[in-house]
C-alpha cells in the first residue's frame, strides 16, 4: 500500500461569478456569487478543490483569512478528511463550529476528499462505496414573474426538469397566489412544484398562506420561517398539513437531529457547506434515514452529486449553478438528471475566469 500522501498547502481565492438568472429571495436578493475557492496541495502531485458559497461578498476576506490562519495546523498531516475533521471538532469545541468557521472547515474537507479522489483517480461517489448515479433534479428559480420569465420556465420543461421550485414571500399573500398558479399553468401538472419562502413568514403568516395555495399541488413548502425556529416548523406542519422541506441552514449533524427531535419538517434539505463537507454529510444521512427523511441537497451541484449518489433516501439534487463560470466542467443536467463526474468531486477551475472574476 503506498504511502498517505501528506497535505503540503491550503489556500484561498475570492471571485464573484456572474448568474446566469437573477437570485431574488423574499429575503434578499445575490447579483453575483461571493465563491471561495479552495486549493488543498499534497505531495502526492494532486490538488484538492472545492467552493464555498459566501452569500455576501463581505464574508469572503474573513473567510479566506480563517482558511490562512487554519493552514498551518494542516501542513505537514496526512491527507485523512475523516481524522481531520475529528481534529477540527477538537480545536474548535469551545468556540462551536458554525458559521464562517464551519463553512470554512467544510470547504478544507470538501477539498480534501477531492484531493483524496484525485490520488486514487475515484470520484468521491466511489469512495463513499457507492458510484455517479443519473439523479433527478429540479430546476432552481428565485421569485420569478410568470409573464416575463414564462419562456424560461417552458425552457426548463422542455429540456426533461420534472420538478421547478420558485420562490414565494412576495409583500401580500395575494401576489403568492397569483404567482404560483400563473407557474403552475405554465409548467402543467406532470411536473412537481416547490414553493420557497427562505423563512419570511411568521408561522401563523406561513400557515394562512400555505391554506391558499392548497390547489396546487405543492411538493414541498420550504423554510415557511426562520430557519432556527424549529418549534414555528412544526406548528405549520401540523396546522396545514403541507410537506414542510428545510435544513440547509442546519450546522452538521446535530443540526439535523435537533429538527427531526423537534418533528420539524418532512423531508430534509442538506447544504454540504453547512452541515460540514461530504464528512458532515455522510455523518447526516444515516440520521435522515433513521427518521425516513428524504433528502434533497441544497446549492454545490458537483459536490452534493456525489455524496447524495450514496444517500439512502435520496430525493432531489438542486439544480442552481453557482460556480459554473469558474469551473472548465461545471455538472450540467442532461433530461433533468444530474450525474457526479471524477475523479474526486470532478472540480477543475478555469484560471482565466478566475482571474476576471477575482474579487
Ligand atoms: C437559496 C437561498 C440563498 C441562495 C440561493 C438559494 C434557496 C434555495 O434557499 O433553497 O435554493
Ligand atoms: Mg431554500
Amino acid at each position: 500500500m503506498s504511502p498517505v500522501p501528506t497535505i503540503t498547502e491550503v489556500r484561498a481565492r475570492s471571485v464573484l461569478a456572474p448568474l446566469s438568472r437573477p437570485l431574488r429571495t423574499a429575503s434578499g436578493s445575490i447579483p453575483a456569487a461571493p465563491l471561495l475557492l479552495l486549493d488543498v496541495r499534497t505531495d502526492a502531485d494532486v490538488v484538492g478543490h472545492a467552493w464555498l458559497f459566501g452569500y455576501a461578498a463581505e464574508t469572503l476576506a474573513p473567510m479566506a483569512a480563517l482558511v490562512e490562519q487554519i493552514a498551518p495546523s494542516l501542513v505537514g498531516q496526512p491527507l485523512v478528511p475523516v481524522q481531520r475533521m475529528r481534529d477540527f471538532e477538537a480545536r474548535f469545541r469551545l468556540l462551536g463550529m458554525q458559521g464562517l468557521l464551519g463553512m470554512v472547515v467544510a470547504g478544507i474537507d470538501m477539498a480534501l476528499w477531492d484531493a483524496l479522489g484525485k490520488v486514487l483517480d475515484q470520484p468521491v461517489a466511489s469512495l463513499l462505496g457507492g458510484a455517479p448515479v443519473a439523479l433527478r433534479a429540479y430546476d432552481s428559480f428565485g421569485m420569478v414573474d410568470p409573464v416575463k420569465d414564462e419562456a424560461l420556465l417552458r425552457k426548463s420543461v422542455e429540456a426533461g426538469f420534472t420538478g421547478i421550485k420558485i420562490k414565494l414571500g412576495y409583500p401580500d399573500l395575494a401576489q403568492d397566489v397569483a404567482i404560483t398558479g400563473g407557474v403552475r399553468e405554465i409548467i402543467g401538472s406532470d411536473v412537481e412544484l416547490m414553493v420557497d419562502f427562505n423563512q419570511s413568514l411568521d408561522p401563523p403568516e406561513a400557515c394562512r398562506r400555505i391554506q391558499r395555495l392548497e390547489g396546487f399541488n405543492l411538493y414541498w413548502v420550504e423554510e415557511p420561517v426562520a430557519a432556527a425556529d424549529l418549534a414555528g416548523h412544526a406548528l405549520v406542519r401540523r396546522r396545514t398539513g403541507a410537506r414542510v422541506q428545510t435544513g440547509e441552514n442546519w450546522w452538521f449533524p446535530r443540526g439535523l437531529q435537533a429538527a427531526i427531535s423537534a418533528s420539524a419538517c418532512d423531508f430534509a434539505m442538506l447544504d454540504i457547506m453547512k452541515i460540514g463537507g461530504v464528512t458532515g454529510w455522510m455523518g447526516a444521512v444515516g440520521l435522515a434515514e433513521g427518521a425516513s427523511l428524504p433528502v434533497s441537497s441544497h446549492l454545490f451541484v458537483e459536490a452534493s452529486a456525489h455524496t447524495l449518489a450514496v444517500t439512502p433516501t435520496a430525493d432531489w439534487l438542486e439544480y442552481l449553478d453557482l460556480a459554473g463560470p469558474v469551473l472548465t466542467n461545471p455538472c450540467r443536467p442532461v433530461d433533468g438528471y444530474v450525474t457526479a463526474a471524477g475523479p474526486g468531486l470532478g472540480i477543475t477551475w478555469n484560471e482565466p475566469a478566475i482571474a476576471e472574476f477575482a474579487a
